[in-house]
């Protein structure tokens, strides 16, 4: 049974933030309509295309599961569709920039009135404040919630990553606050405002490093590889390039290969507890009782050492044995998977984390499946709806309109 089974969402989001959102709400089984301009909707259907006239990829990708329905609330007729729809969902998500839907006719105070059960979801750049009017997009929230300037080598400009932090992080913050708001409407009977900022939401993935620049009153970060290499802290939280964010120093190191393979390096933990099966793997036993590496704190100068030795070891296996010989020992590694590697990966086949969807413009194409697994609300990837493609369907549905309604809508340009 879909846990969100009966829950509908009129889904007014683009690009990427907003769909991220509403695509994992479909995967838990709610009715998502996304509402698209008549004749143009998502731009992303049109971006970055691979396959003449076909929705591309980056729109496939955010937005399974879903109806799609063209309708424009700024038409008088669509305006009262849309004000059915609101009257009839459950959730209503936006991820426009500021203003828009005021815009449109429709502030909160206006979706309240017309349905006080209406649980209102927004990702907006930033929160209240000085920014709060800014148009923003995934890099700029990278660097305005502090992942840049902590990201990156030690000298070397800041850098953005290609975990998209800003749009889809903070389009999971936003499920998580429709889920809890939608808990708490079971209690109360009254929809709310949900708000997600971009800036907070990559703030909030970046926490360690907030917690890394109040250690720096204290001193230096000794489990900064610039600590060992006696380069001095400044005032704000460095780059720390490939330094484990924990307490238990790690490092990518070079792999068999790596000469030739971009991706043949292994990242490396060197976890205090393993620190003996460590040291027997890598052939220095005698490093066991060296006063020198005895505790984690008397390693702590030492790691660049530490990691070069041990890489003089990874450098003569690839990292696939790498792994194979350090996860019997409880050593923690991980291979740098490529996205190649990843797309063929059978495990994640098998788990639908990685899914094939046949789509009738594109034909078939891989998609990442809900990576949340609930044991009894199994996620069924189904493809990404055409533009508008469920419009009568839905208007329907919603309005019981007949097809000569349906077609005077159309020729007014409200769908
Ligand atoms: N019918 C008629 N008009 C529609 C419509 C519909 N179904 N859907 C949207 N529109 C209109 C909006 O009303 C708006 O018109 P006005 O500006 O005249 O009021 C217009 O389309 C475009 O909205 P927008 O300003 O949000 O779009 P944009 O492409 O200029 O900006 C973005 C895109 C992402 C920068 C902006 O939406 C934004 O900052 N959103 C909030 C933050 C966010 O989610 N960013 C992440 C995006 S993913 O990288």
């Amino acid at each position: 049974m879909e846990a969100l089974k009966g829950v509908k969402i009129l889904d007014m989001t683009h690009v990427q933030s907003g769909p991220t959102c509403t695509q994992l709400l479909a995967w838990f089984g709610a009715d998502v309509v996304k509402v698209e301009r008549p004749g143009v909707g998502d731009a992303t259907r049109g971006q970055l295309r691979d396959v003449p006239k076909a929705d591309s990829l980056y729109f496939t990708m955010l937005n399974s599961n879903k109806r799609s329905i063209t309708l424009n609330p700024k038409n008088p007729d669509g305006a009262k569709i849309f004000t059915s729809l609101i009257e009839q969902c459950d959730v209503m998500v936006e991820n426009f920039a500021p203003g828009a839907l005021d815009r449109m006719g429709f502030s909160w105070e206006k979706i309240q009135e017309i349905n006080p059960r209406m649980i209102y979801a927004s990702v907006k750049g930033f929160g209240p404040g000085a920014y709060e009017d800014c148009k923003v997009y995934e890099n700029v929230a990278q660097c305005a919630g502090g992942s840049a300037s902590t990201t990156g080598m030690l000298g070397e400009v800041p850098t953005v990553t290609g975990a998209q932090i800003g749009d889809s992080g903070t389009g999971l913050h936003l499920a998580l606050g429709i889920v809890t708001a939608l808990f708490h409407r079971e209690k109360s009977g009254k929809g709310q405002r949900v708000s997600a900022a971009m800036q907070d939401g990559v703030l909030n993935l970046c926490r360690v490093k907030l917690r890394d620049q109040q250690r720096l009153s204290h001193g230096p970060l000794k489990e900064y590889s610039q600590f060992g290499q006696g380069i001095p802290f400044g005032e704000a939280t460095p780059r720390a390039g490939n330094d484990s964010g924990g307490g238990q120093p790690g490092r990518i190191l070079k792999c068999k290969g790596w000469d030739t393979d971009p991706d043949a390096y292994t990242y490396f933990i060197t976890q205090a507890a393993v620190w003996k099966n460590i040291c027997e793997v890598i052939g220095k036993p005698e490093w066991i009782e060296d006063e020198k590496f005895l505790t984690p704190e008397a390693r702590l100068p030492h790691l660049n050492e530490i990691f070069e030795t041990i890489e003089a070891w990874t450098m003569t296996k690839t990292k696939f044995e790498v792994m194979d010989i350090c996860n019997p020992l409880n050593i923690p590694v991980g291979p740098i998977l490529s996205m190649k590697e990843l797309a063929n990966e059978q495990s994640l086949r098998e788990t639908g984390t990685i899914v094939e969807v046949d789509h009738p413009e594109r034909g078939k194409y891989l998609t990442v499946g809900n990576p949340i697994k609930l044991s009894d609300s199994p996620a069924v990837v189904k493809r990404s709806p055409l533009l508008g493609e469920h419009t009568e369907e839905v208007i329907k549905e919603f309005c019981n309109m007949s097809d000569e309604e349906i077609k005077s809508l159309r020729d007014s340009g409200a769908i």
